[in-house]
């Protein structure tokens, strides 16, 4: 292996010393050495997974600038990186889906020919690895002998995508390992260039099983197993393959008889799956634990008893910084507790760590997430919004132990959500499965910082995955319609809104550890246990179906977070219209005869209640 690293070889651009393979395989072998002759670095680095390693490419990360040591005593194994102030967020308008024709990409996704994307990055990428460092980065998605993991190899001039794929991923000889000869892998090329947005192209081939990325080195754009492989390239060959890649997290819910219930929960970018996924449980839940399964992505599938499987393909948690505390997710701030990277937050004179929303006094001086000083007469934020830390998985202290089973857990229920002001209210669940896929895709949301773009306008994301869905997005749902056919004991589906606010702004629901009670009634539901009443949407929670004491909320405001809202129902409505219209051709004809019937049902209560 490379000891090379700390001190740099003069060999000349044109020769890069390749380090040692750490595999036989011809495939593998041939298009490691096409990226190089492509991209030119002076070395070429195959990284192994191992603890060694991890210390020697950290320690080089410092040296070089990449990463700041924080304080090894309140932080052991911690690290900063601060990315370019233009690089620190996905960036939808970039993203493209390079299918051989543009309407198997569908009207929801960026399309450019196949041809045209492998010319257009094929220019930008040759020669741009000179003076650098090549990594070579064999990883798996998902544990090891599940029939759902899929193995990808990425190469990446940036130690700090090689480091944070360590920890999202299971990394190295695991997958050399499991890969052995075969040519069955997805090929990923990134190259963070010289970070001008001008030249920031993230682009699919999901035909060729193949990923190119440039001009990025932040989170989605850069880390390519997490929303290119797992997501984008996932959903297409699940499609093909008979098998479902989604925007959720998944969780165990045990009670106090000992049972344990799997709920797997779709919302879109910062709106709350980590939380979710890591909820505590009030104090008067006793002897209800929730446990982790995964915080952001979930493969799912058949399973032979009838029901379907979920596996998290991941192996860590790439988690928003601000507003997590040890009020909203204690395990959260445990598991960063130790051997994590931190992302645009703040720096402390002591060397930890905030953000807005942390614990305790806001410093008196910091330096920010630009490396500037602040102090909080700022006008700017200390941490950006879409700060983040990636954590190893096993640091929680609640991790499921069935997070590694190969075969993963047997889902009862999935959980759509979004976040709006308005309108949605606080929780439904579809009256069956075909009416659960049309409230996951009408589902819409307010923007997060989580993309580049204006933040906290209403848009569809259905199913929360309008940006990660590899392919037309009509054909998706009805992927969804067809599945049901394979599954004879499917989960029950629900939608949740955790965001609605008062008349006079503030949220009508606690949110966080509160949210135990709404999914308590999941669960129940779930095994047709609990009562509810009908209503247009779905059905709901009556009063006494619903656990309240020692939450703090008033009956007023739990009945206005579940209130139908005639007239904003008309607006949503009319929202979705363009959405519906842009996906025309594919839509399936139940999807479209659901959103008429409940138009039609809005149209009669309203004028029952005129006054509405
Ligand atoms: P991605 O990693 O971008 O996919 O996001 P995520 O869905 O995992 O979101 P996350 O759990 O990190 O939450 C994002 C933001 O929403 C954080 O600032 C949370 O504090 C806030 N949040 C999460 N759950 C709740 C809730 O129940 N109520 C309220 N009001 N805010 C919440
Ligand atoms: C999201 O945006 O949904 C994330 C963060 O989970 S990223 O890895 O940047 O996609
Ligand atoms: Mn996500």
């Amino acid at each position: 292996m490379s000891s090379t690293l700390t001190a740099p070889r003069t060999t000349p651009r044109t020769t890069p010393s390749l380090d040692t393979p750490l595999t036989p395989n011809p495939d593998l072998l041939a298009w490691v050495d096409e990226c190089a002759r492509l991209t030119r670095p002076d070395r070429v680095v195959w990284c192994d997974g191992t603890e060694e390693e991890r210390a020697r490419l950290t320690e080089y990360a410092v040296t070089k600038g990449v990463l700041i040591k924080l304080n090894q005593e309140k932080l052991p194994g911690c690290y900063l990186h601060r990315s370019h102030p233009n690089d620190v967020a996905r960036v939808e308008k970039c993203t493209f889906v390079c299918t051989t024709t543009r309407d198997e990409a569908g009207p929801n996704n960026n399309w450019m020919a196949p041809d045209e994307a492998y010319r257009k990055l094929g220019a930008l990428l040759e020669g741009s690895m000179a003076g650098r460092t090549m990594y070579v980065v064999p990883y798996v998605m998902g544990p090891p002998g599940s029939p759902l993991a899929k193995i990808g190899v990425e190469i990446t001039d940036s130690v700090y995508v090689a480091l944070n794929m360590g920890i999202m991923t299971r990394m190295g000889n695991v997958a050399l390992g499991m890969l052995r000869a075969s040519s069955r892998f997805n090929r990923g090329l990134h190259c963070t260039l010289d970070l001008d947005p001008e030249r920031r192209f993230i682009c699919h081939f999901p035909q060729d099983n193949t990923i190119w990325s440039v001009g990025s080195g932040y989170g989605g754009n850069a880390l390519l197993g997490k929303k290119c492989l797992a997501l984008r390239i996932g959903s297409w060959l699940g499609r093909q393959e008979g098998w479902m890649a989604e925007h959720m997290m998944i969780m165990g819910v045990e009670s106090p008889r000992g049972e344990t219930t799997y709920v797997a929960a779709a919302f879109p970018s910062a709106c709350g799956k980590t939380n979710f996924a890591m909820l505590i449980p009030p104090e008067h839940f006793r002897g209800w634990h929730v446990w982790t399964v995964g915080d952001d992505i979930c493969w799912m599938r058949p399973g032979p008893d009838g029901r379907l499987w979920a596996i998290n393909p991941e192996n860590g948690y790439f988690g928003v910084a601000p507003g997590t505390n040890f009020a909203t997710n204690p395990t959260a701030m445990r598991t960063m507790a130790r051997d994590t990277l931190y992302t645009n937050v703040g720096l402390t004179p002591d060397g930890d760590v905030w953000w807005e929303g942390k614990d305790g006094p806001v410093p008196e001086t910091l330096v920010d997430w630009q490396g500037r000083p602040w102090t909080p007469a700022s006008k700017e934020k200390a941490a950006h919004p879409n700060s983040r830390f990636t954590a190893p998985m096993t640091n929680n202290p609640y991790l499921s132990p069935r997070a590694n089973d190969p075969r993963g857990v047997p889902i009862s229920a999935i959980v759509f959500g979004g976040r709006r002001s308005d309108t949605v209210p606080l929780v439904v669940q579809a009256f069956h499965w075909t009416h659960g896929v049309f409230l996951g895709a009408t589902l819409g949301s307010e923007t997060t910082a989580a993309a580049t773009g204006q933040v906290g306008v209403v848009r569809r994301d259905p199913m929360a995955m309008l940006p990660f869905c590899g392919y037309d997005m009509g054909l998706y749902f009805g992927h969804w319609l067809d599945m049901a056919h394979c599954i004879a004991s499917p989960p029950k589906i629900f939608q949740v809104n955790w965001f609605r606010k008062g008349a006079d702004g503030r949220y009508l629901w606690p949110g966080y550890c509160d949210n135990m009670r709404v999914l308590k009634w999941i669960v129940d539901r779930a095994h047709g246990r609990a009562g509810a009443r009908e209503t247009c949407l779905g059905w709901v929670p009556r009063q006494s179906d619903f656990d309240l004491e020692g939450s703090g909320v008033t009956l007023e405001d739990v009945d206005e977070a579940q209130r139908i809202d005639l007239p904003a129902w008309q607006r949503e409505l009319e929202d979705q219209e363009a959405f519906f219209t842009k996906h025309a051709a594919t839509m399936p004809k139940e999807i479209v005869l659901l959103r008429q019937f409940l138009i039609a049902q809005m149209e009669r209560e309203r004028q029952r209640h005129p006054e509405a």
